[in-house]
């Protein structure tokens, strides 16, 4: 992957500017669109968080239930933590062309190489340069698997609010990037956090989420979310959401593509690197082997789901869109070593029969318990309020 050059700061300028300012050019040098910095105190939102964990939204990902407590304060991660870094990181933001028939929808930021490799090595890179300006300071990088809450702190380094549909949104950027974040021991100046939301009366991603996996504002129930079920879940996948997955092969970027904040989003970054990968043929995917799936996904976000998960969602997304052509594959891995391959394929030739003859299938409809309404909040202390008043 190509990363961008280092921009052509005028060291007069640099040596006049403060830490701060020059830790955001050298962050910005290195790819980083967005960067802030938050006090290193207690995340603001964790009571949330913790309310979330007990309605059991998290499902089988048992290590949010494990890291829970670590993620109230970041010294669980950096004892001489006086600063956390806040950082974000673009990535395309394109309109999809309509899936071609048997293709499975990859979301945006999976497009090519794993990400965390790419930022883990431009964290380490600042946490550097950090280093020569303070000697024997001591920072650390992090990106997604650390327990920090990372929309938090983002929030409270000023990169953004946090939308309806819970991502970290930012007025300038949208949401089509990730985070990442480099815990300091050095006392940094932190930037007022983000305090004001914008989404206004908008509710277009809590209507237009393919599987209803918004209980409320800000609070997704991840047992229900087309990112979880087609990259987390190791099991196979609930038959009344599966109708809903349409054509998503791994993750999904509905309430994000819906949303207006997205629609003057930048869509030419170069990041992620494979844009044909947009698509997949799912056909092709059933052929795989244990050793060709490793060799195609390897430093893929892709890799996660492996090789069982990424078939059952190929075998998914054929049931909910494939016809006729798709059906000899799809015997084929009904007669897959992996029993969750064979049931998912049955059930995809079963969804393709009933079309081809015309045949109802069982209603797969499920409850909505979306709550109406706008939350505008305009202090960390409405903040935990609100959140608790909507997961109680
Ligand atoms: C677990 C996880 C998931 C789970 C659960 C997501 C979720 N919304 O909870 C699943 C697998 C479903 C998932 C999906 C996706 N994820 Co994810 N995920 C994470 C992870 C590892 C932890 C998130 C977490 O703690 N969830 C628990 C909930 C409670 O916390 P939260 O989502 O951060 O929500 C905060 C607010 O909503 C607020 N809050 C909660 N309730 C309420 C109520 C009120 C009233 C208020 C005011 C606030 C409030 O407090 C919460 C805690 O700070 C983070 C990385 C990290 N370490 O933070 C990435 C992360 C959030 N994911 C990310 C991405 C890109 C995605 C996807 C877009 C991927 C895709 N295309 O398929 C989808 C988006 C789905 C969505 N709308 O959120 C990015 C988001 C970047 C951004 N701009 O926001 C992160 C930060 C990873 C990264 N390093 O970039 N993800
Ligand atoms: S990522 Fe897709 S399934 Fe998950 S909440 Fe957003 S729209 Fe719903
Ligand atoms: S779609 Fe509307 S409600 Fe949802 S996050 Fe975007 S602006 Fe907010």
């Amino acid at each position: 992957m190509s990363l961008p050059p280092v921009a052509s700061v005028s060291e007069d300028r640099l040596a006049a500017s403060t830490l701060e300012d020059r830790l955001k050019v050298r962050a910005r040098a290195l790819g980083f669109s967005l960067c802030g910095i938050a006090p290193a105190t207690a995340a603001d939102t964790f009571p949330a968080f913790q309310r979330w964990l007990e309605h059991g939204y998290a499902g089988a990902m048992d290590y949010l239930h494990r890291q829970g407590p670590a993620r109230q304060h970041p010294q669980s991660i950096l004892a001489l933590v006086r600063s956390v870094v806040m950082l974000g990181w673009k990535y395309a933001a394109a309109q999809d062309l309509p899936t071609p028939p048997h293709h499975g929808r990859i979301a945006r930021y999976a497009r090519g190489t794993d990400y965390h490799e790419v930022l883990w090595q431009q964290l380490d890179l600042l946490a550097d340069w950090l280093n020569q300006e303070v000697p024997q300071s001591i920072s650390r990088g992090v990106v997604d698997t650390a327990p920090l809450l990372e929309r938090d702190f983002a929030r409270r380094a000023g990169l953004g609010w946090i939308g309806k549909n819970s991502m970290l949104i930012s007025k300038h950027d949208g949401s089509y990037f990730l985070l990442a974040a480099l815990l300091t021991s050095v006392e940094l100046q932190p930037d007022p956090p983000h305090l004001t939301e914008h989404c206004g009366s908008c509710t277009r991603c809590l209507e237009a989420c393919p599987t209803q996996a918004f209980v409320a504002p800000k609070v997704l129930d991840a047992t229900r979310c087309i990112s979880y079920l087609t990259i987390e879940l190791k099991t196979p996948i609930p038959e009344p959401l599966r109708s809903g997955i349409g054509d998503w092969l791994f993750g999904c970027d509905v309430c994000q593509e819906v949303c207006p904040w997205n629609r003057k989003a930048d869509a030419s970054i170069g990041f992620p690197d494979r844009p044909e990968w947009a698509v997949i043929d799912c056909i092709d995917l059933l052929s795989l082997d244990e050793n060709q799936f490793r060799a195609r996904f390897r430093n893929t976000p892709m890799k996660r789901s492996k090789r069982r998960g990424l078939l059952r969602n190929a075998a998914i997304v054929l049931g909910n869109t494939g016809d006729q052509h798709a059906l000899p594959a799809l015997q084929r891995a009904a007669l897959d070593a992996d029993p969750m391959i064979q049931q998912a394929a049955l059930w995809a030739i079963e969804q393709i029969q009933r079309r081809l003859t015309g045949t109802k299938s069982p209603s797969s409809e499920f409850p909505s318990s979306l709550e109406d309404g706008d939350t505008v909040v305009d202090s960390t202390a409405d903040v935990a309020k609100s959140s608790a008043s909507h997961l109680s």
